[in-house]
């Protein structure tokens, strides 16, 4: 079975590849995804390291000029998407979104490096991500927390924790659209039409303004402080640090971000909810949600006893761990997207920081949910029904590195 579901899993990675880049699955996600590559380039690890390297180098090739590594690369045209390469109206080659996601690469990075050991074209690689993480700093830290200025920025497009923020944002007159991606799903499973025209106005402002990200920053119509692209980031930095040291570089910028990121960790802690919380930057009001992103703590070091009693909470309420909103709060939507579902590679995240004990739980049950399953995008957390897309790069990734194993990830 486990042998059986190994070679599942390595033809879904070869199935993906488009050439130097794997797409998360054929169909809904055409193109090159940043956090989506940084998983697939660990699982190619543990059967062809030169290909897990090439996944991160083409992913760095798509960086801007001024650090930012984008959230879709699209190398080739493929109508199957929206929004496409003209909505976003990047300029760059290749074209791209105007905007990022989760930094996770330089932790991945450091795992490809430990199972596939390159030092030569780690040391090409170790600027680049070195210089999208001060672009982070620069641009998207604010508090001492790292923001995001479009829900698709930190990866949970639709958890309940960014309704706060889009609440002020008029999606009324965005230009006409046609989404494609309930085309390839059932529509139930996937943001709402009223998400979208929010979606596409912020869109629409980003492009209107060159996507001048000191203008999104300081002036655009949605910025959030996000838990879950926090703690990624504060993880990464150290992993980034840890790989600059194996080459001798100076990493002492690095180090230096670390005190101001973990004080900042107290601008997220919501009293009331005894636990981190998006936090709408503009008004200062929090989001009142406990999500995955928060649970992504542990991953930082700095999960605290509250969080861990709310985690034990939460899981307990659902049959698999972990679900992406509180299963006992009002909203919970077990298989729309990310209002509730469990997702196998946040989980290999979320474990990375667990004791033995809930890490191997955890690996246990995204475990199971593949076994029953397959490899989908994710899974209602109740029931282990699969849902959203099939023969999914991030969840074979995730099999082969760390659920299909014995051990913590
Ligand atoms: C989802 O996001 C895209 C937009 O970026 C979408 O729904 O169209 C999210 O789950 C995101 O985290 C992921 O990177 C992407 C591709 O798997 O899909």
């Amino acid at each position: 079975m486990t042998m059986d579901l190994d070679e599942r899993a390595r033809a879904i990675l070869r199935g993906n590849d488009r050439g130097g880049y794997t797409v998360p699955t054929e169909g809904l996600y055409p193109f090159q995804w940043n956090w989506d590559s940084a998983f697939a380039a660990w699982g190619f690890a543990t059967f062809d390291g030169p290909r897990a390297w090439t996944e991160l180098e083409t992913l760095c090739a798509g960086q801007w000029a001024d650090g930012m590594v984008p959230h879709i690369l699209f190398h080739r045209p493929d109508p199957g998407y929206f929004p496409g390469p003209d909505m976003w109206g990047s300029g760059t080659t290749p074209a791209s979104s105007g905007i990022t996601q989760p930094p996770v690469a330089a932790t991945m990075a450091r795992r490809v490096h430990e199972l596939a050991p390159d030092r030569d074209r780690l040391a090409a690689l170790w600027p680049k991500l070195r210089d999208w993480h001060r672009w982070f700093m620069a641009h998207r830290v604010r508090d001492g927390v790292a923001c995001v200025t479009h829900p698709w920025e930190s990866g949970r497009d639709n958890c309940p924790d960014w309704d706060v923020g889009l609440a002020n944002v008029d999606g009324s007159g965005v230009a006409p659209y046609e989404r494609r991606d309930t085309g390839h799903v059932d529509a139930s499973m996937r943001p709402t039409e009223a998400e979208y025209d929010r979606y596409m106005a912020l869109v629409e402002w980003g492009r209107a303004s060159g996507w001048d990200h000191r203008a999104i920053v300081d002036e655009g119509p949605f910025l959030m402080a996000d838990p879950g692209t926090h703690f990624i980031l504060m993880r990464a930095n150290a992993d980034l640090a840890a790989l600059g040291r194996t080459l001798g570089e100076d990493v002492s910028e690095i180090d230096g971000w670390a005190p101001g990121l973990r004080a900042g960790c107290d601008v997220i802690w919501n009293e009331t909810l005894g636990a981190y919380d998006a936090r709408d930057m503009r008004t200062g009001t929090f989001a009142g949600i406990l999500g995955s992103g928060a649970m992504l703590a542990f991953l930082a070091g700095a999960g605290r006893p509250e969080l861990e009693a709310h985690l034990d909470r939460v899981w307990d309420a659902v049959r698999y761990g972990i679900p992406s909103s509180d299963p006992e709060a009002q909203g919970f939507e077990p298989r729309r997207y990310w209002r509730g579902p469990a997702w196998p590679f946040l989980n290999a995240l979320i474990a990375m920081g667990l004791d033995e004990a809930r890490a191997e739980r955890l690996r246990t049950d995204t475990a199971a949910l593949i076994e029953r399953g397959g490899f989908n995008e994710y899974f209602d957390p109740v029931d282990g029904t699969p849902c959203g897309g099939q023969h999914f790069t991030w969840t074979a990734a995730i099999w082969l590195t760390w659920a299909g194993r014995g051990g913590t990830a």
